[in-house]
């Protein structure tokens, strides 16, 4: 019998709870009031803010304050430490050249290209992972997954090209997983799934000289362009960088999507709850954060294992609770109605209410002073990616061949850390909210009879003005979930559909603009629209890689029409944004032909000519461009006008 996988513990956990509670629990009851209505807009937050700073535990709004203020040359791109003869930092009159001779725009450019592969990669070595399980299954050396969606799978083998006549499964993943393989390395220079894009945008892409190549050719080449002595001019920078995230988009992400779909089934409408309040008082709660549903999915399996139901029974716990959060939350919440405990700002919030026995995470988005939150209470830290090995977390080694034995030894860990949890300091004050979700593409064109025709018929006649794709993150620099809402309840109010994915969706979750009832808040014609079908004016597409479904949706209107997605009317919206793979997100979008609002400024002011490249320029290339707008109801009425000259412009 195999030996059960043991934890490595990475570096003690220092209890350094004590000393943040000198620290930081030093405010009076006004302030703390005052801080917990600044940092959040989510009311099932509200009192685990006031309970951590009535405390003195830290979160990261305490270190976003900590940070200020920041140094403006970092804040505006015009710092660059990429090479030995720096760090370097443009201070006119003076300094206008950096020891290499950049000047300020090649300097902001450099770092933007650097933003958009770091983005990309992540996005696409999740989908690398996720396309060598399949791999696996084909090659016989992974027996612990499935192929859950069979149609799917046919579909895609067909795409790619495969003969799939007398063959079995393990054959045809085989096939289909080494023909996704070669997508990352490929001497094609095309990219498969960029081929679903309307024929009018490939060509766009041809003319500017962005057609994807092979997802990993693009990262490593912004790399190459990105060492001192490369990249020379700031526009044939930016340029590379539209090519890199179109490589994650319709490569990385999509793939990452697709095989999800096939190996977990591809996501239908369901109900579930979101918020804080999903965690019990009664049961083992673990939650599961990071992104790559592999993890997750066998946790799900493992959970259900006889031996550790009966250790469940044993430590006198009423059964497990599974918690999503952030994208993990959102993978498990679409395909299986698992609840989500929250978006990126939750993450240690979850940890505070003292009834968390396990935090799971993978990779991506995930604090690294995660176990200095848990030293606060008995929550044990697991990591699982050797990629990111965290301190002061239990890790295991995670991989597709030992799956469910890992997922089980995992589960069984937190189980018998119940009896370890403090009653006293178990804190859940909350209810959760009802959400609908599973809004995958195949289920949108299911709601709508089998084709996206009734869905243009509704924008053609205007009940629905068009729509909008809101994704990304939570930043400290946007009260919590504020952005979300704001612009999704103005947008549509205005009968502007919202898709939404990542954080955004989660925070549009427990606002309660995931519900069917929330077509109330709607403008007269999507409320229709939302009432005949019984779906919510806001749809969740999934987590951030699910960004591809957006593209894919896209580009179903757009080959409906026989027009480029450009000509749409469509708009993206990344209002609380923070990460590298958000910008990527961006570029793709607009790359793709798609105007997008974003609510942070980038790290891009130090040069003029960048940011009317990226806000006027790209036009040109592209027709479409960015926009930053913090206000999200001046967001709105941008996206609006965007919207109904797109809507001139089709004669409709
Ligand atoms: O990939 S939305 S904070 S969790 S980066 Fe991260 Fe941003 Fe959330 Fe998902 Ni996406």
């Amino acid at each position: 019998m195999a030996e059960e996988p043991k934890p490595t513990l990475i570096r003690e956990r220092q209890d350094v709870c004590e000393l943040d509670r000198a620290r930081l629990a030093l405010l009076n009851p006004a302030i703390i009031e005052q801080k917990k209505e600044e940092r959040t807009f989510d009311e099932g937050a509200k009192p685990f803010l006031e309970m951590t700073m009535r405390e003195g535990i830290e979160t990261v709004w305490d270190r976003f304050e900590m940070q200020q203020p920041p140094c403006k040359y970092c804040s505006s791109g015009l710092s660059c430490s990429r090479c030995a003869m720096g760090p370097c930092r443009i201070i006119p009159p003076q300094r206008i050249r950096g020891v290499c001779g950049a000047e300020a725009d090649l300097i902001v450019a450099r770092n933007l290209l650097d933003t958009i592969a770091t983005g990309a990669a992540a996005h696409s070595d999740h989908g690398r992972e996720i396309v060598l399980t399949l791999y696996g299954i084909g090659k016989g050396t992974v027996t612990d997954y499935v192929i859950a969606d069979r149609e799917k799978f046919l579909r895609l083998a067909a795409e790619f090209g495969i003969d799939t006549g007398k063959k079995d499964d393990k054959a045809i993943a085989s096939e289909l997983g080494h023909a996704m393989l070669g997508e990352f390395g490929t001497v094609k220079d095309h990219l498969q799934i960029a081929a679903r894009a309307p024929k009018a945008t490939q060509e766009i892409w041809e003319n500017a000289g962005i057609t994807p190549r092979g997802i990993d050719r693009e990262v490593v080449e912004a790399m190459h362009r990105v060492q001192m002595g490369v990249a020379a001019d700031y526009v044939n920078t930016l340029v590379h960088g539209l090519r890199t995230s179109l490589s994650d988009g319709w490569g990385g992400s999509s793939l990452a999507t697709e095989i999800s779909d096939v190996l977990f089934g591809t996501p239908k409408p369901n109900e579930s709850m979101v918020n804080l309040g999903v965690v019990r008082k009664d049961s083992v709660n673990i939650s599961l954060h990071g992104h790559n549903p592999m993890l997750s999915e066998m946790v799900l399996k493992a959970a259900k294992d006889p031996e550790i139901l009966a250790l469940v029974k044993k430590v006198g716990a009423a059964g497990i609770n599974l918690v999503g959060l952030c994208c993990t939350g959102n993978e498990l919440l679409m395909r299986k109605g698992i609840p989500n405990a929250g978006n990126h700002f939750n993450q240690e919030l979850v940890i505070t209410t003292g009834a968390l026995e396990a935090m799971v995470v993978d990779y991506q988005c995930i604090f690294p002073s995660l176990p200095r939150t848990a030293s606060c209470y008995h929550t044990h830290v697991i990591s699982t990616s050797p990629k990111s090995r965290i301190p002061g977390s239990y890790y295991f080694g995670f991989e597709p061949e030992t799956a469910y034995a890992t997922a089980k030894a995992i589960v069984k860990m937190a189980v018998e850390n119940f009896p370890n949890r403090i009653p006293e300091r178990v804190f859940i004050p909350v209810e959760p909210v009802k959400v609908m979700t599973g809004f995958s593409v195949e289920a949108i064109r299911g709601a709508l009879g089998g084709s996206f025709k009734p869905l243009i018929d509704q924008i053609a006649s205007g009940n629905i003005r068009g729509a909008v794709g809101i994704v990304g993150c939570n930043n400290p620099k946007v009260k919590h979930d504020y952005g979300h809402v704001l612009l999704s309840k103005e947008l549509i109010k205005r009968d502007i559909l919202c898709v939404e994915t990542g954080c955004a969706a989660i925070a549009s979750g427990k606002a309660g603009l995931l519900q069917p009832s929330a077509a109330s808040q709607a403008g007269p014609g999507l409320r229709a629209v939302c009432e005949s079908l019984g779906i919510p004016p806001v749809l969740h597409m999934g987590s951030c890689v699910d960004n591809a479904r957006i593209l894919h949706l896209a580009a179903e209107l757009g080959n409906a029409l026989n027009v480029g997605i450009h000509r749409l009317p469509l708009a993206g919206a990344a209002p609380e944004w923070y990460s590298q793979k958000a910008v990527s997100i961006g570029a793709y979008f607009v790359a793709s032909g798609v105007y997008t609002v974003l609510g942070v400024m980038p790290k891009i002011t130090g040069s003029p000519p960048v940011v009317s490249l990226l806000t006027e320029g790209l036009k040109g290339a592209v027709n479409a461009s960015f926009a930053v707008e913090p206000d999200p109801l001046k967001a709105a009425d941008l996206i609006t006008a965007h919207i109904e000259r797109k809507r001139a412009e089709l004669g409709i």
